[in-house]
């Protein structure tokens, strides 16, 4: 039995409806959660770094996750960050992560950083609670970021010497440095390796690799290499040429290289028992069957893009260091603690667009390999096998199909790759140690295949 007074329900009513509009009008406020970026445009220099905060309200209940997509060509790393589940750089996916934690206010600052021009955008491809602005674009131009080398120690260096400027390159020695970037996930690792290199300009520092030399099947090439640095050099092309003569501080040296077939070459510094070519006097010669050839050589397999990965190691702290102090180095020790992909470190390479293999499925790459370390280097490729057509500049009969290369020490190997489905894969080495660089995981060689 009802015993309530039809004003009781009317004020019953009145007071349910009150609650509603209230509920409605009001209790949604405070369930609303938001996020924002600090900036949607970064203006940058090469070498220097950005970056951008995301901060946001979670409704202190729930957990809220963002996601970017990582351009090829831009490294990120975490900054600081508070009240987030997670934030984590994934390289393998080349992305960015976050998630709060669900105490309310949240944030988190991502550094951008990028070694070359161009504008780069993250793209945010998740976001579970309102994002404004979504994407980051960054544009890098300049030439900020760029470090003179460090002189040698105790040492007088001769100053620059044009030599005659009259072969088709012209290559100059000198003392040089490498600039290992930190690990994005543990910001350790940075710093800089003092090396010895060959450089094309006059003046310059010396660099890992060498220039590279391109060749005609067939043709003949010269090179002139100047010595601007402080002890003897020479340079010799594996299989091509055979001068090992010394060029002393301040002298030249004319080398002529006649390529009779197409093929990636190794050339060096073959003295001072392998020290001149561990602290980085190395580089490639690659040989088309003609300028700008899509065919490995003529009547061979042929391409759609071509990449060039010269990987070398060191053994800084009792190689480089010692050597350029001044010291003799004790050949019989090797170690070596540092693992470079075309003179970069893991995080770097992988960021390269030279150097990855990104394109768009179906696409066939040729990759020329040179290992001009001391150390054998089993590269093993995600995604896809790959063929082996040719080693050592010979061209093989029956191409083999593989997903691990083993590149023994001072040779070299093309292969043809195909991109074969759509994704971020990464292209490792199978010897954990050449994974790091000084310990640093993934800061040895590395390099990602990227497909559209
Ligand atoms: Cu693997």
């Amino acid at each position: 039995m009802n015993t309530a007074s039809p004003g009781q329900r009317r004020s019953a009513f009145k007071k349910l409806f009150g609650f509603l509009l209230f509920y409605f009008l009001f209790i949604p406020f405070s369930w609303a959660v938001t996020a924002s970026l600090s900036v949607d445009t970064i203006n940058i220099s090469a070498g220097e770094t950005g970056s951008f905060t995301i901060s946001g309200n979670d409704d202190g209940d729930d957990e809220f996750q963002f996601r970017w997509d990582i351009p090829a060509g831009l490294n990120v790393s975490k900054g600081g960050s508070s009240n987030l589940k997670k934030f984590e750089i994934d390289w393998e996916k080349m992305r960015i992560k976050v998630e709060s934690d669900a105490r309310g206010s949240f944030s988190a600052t991502i550094n951008v950083f990028a070694n070359n021009d161009g504008n780069f955008v993250l793209n945010n491809t998740r976001a579970e609670i309102n994002l404004n602005p979504a994407d980051v674009s960054i544009n890098v131009g300049g030439t900020g970021g760029t470090t003179a080398p460090p002189p040698d120690e105790g040492t007088t260096t001769p100053p620059p010497s044009g030599g005659t400027g009259t072969a088709d390159y012209t290559f100059y020695v000198d003392s040089g440095q490498v600039d290992i970037t930190a690990s994005p996930d543990s910001g350790n690792g940075a710093t800089s390796l003092p090396i010895w290199g060959y450089t094309d300009i006059n003046g310059g520092a010396g660099r890992i690799p060498g220039p590279v030399i391109n060749a005609v099947e067939g043709g003949t090439i010269t090179v002139e290499v100047v010595n601007n640095h402080n002890r003897d050099h020479n340079f010799v092309v594996q299989g091509v040429t055979s001068d090992t003569t010394a060029i002393p501080p301040g002298g030249s040296r004319i080398y002529t290289l006649n390529t009779p077939t197409s093929g990636v070459f190794f050339y060096r510094d073959t003295l001072a028992n392998n020290v001149n070519r561990s602290l980085g006097l190395l580089g490639a010669v690659v040989v088309r069957p003609s300028a700008g050839s899509t065919r490995a050589w003529s009547g061979g397999p042929s391409f759609d893009q071509e990449r060039l990965w010269v990987i070398n190691d060191m053994d800084v702290p009792r190689w480089n260091n010692v050597a350029i102090g001044g010291g003799n180095v004790n050949t019989g020790t090797y170690r070596p603690n540092y693992f470079l992909m075309n003179g970069m470190n893991g995080f770097q390479a992988m960021g390269d667009a030279s150097t990855n293999i990104e394109g768009t499925v179906g696409e066939t790459f040729i990759v020329r390999i040179v290992n001009a370390g001391q150390y054998d280097q089993s590269l093993h490729f995600h995604s896809n096998h790959f063929r082996v057509i040719s080693r050592n500049g010979n061209r093989l009969g029956n191409f083999e199909w593989q997903d691990t290369i083993n590149v023994k020490a001072g040779s070299t190997a093309m292969v043809l790759y195909q991109l074969n489905q759509p994704g971020h894969y990464p292209m490792h080495v199978h010897t954990a140690q050449m994974e790091t660089g000084n310990g640093v995981y993934l800061n040895g060689t590395a390099a990602m295949i990227i497909a559209h």
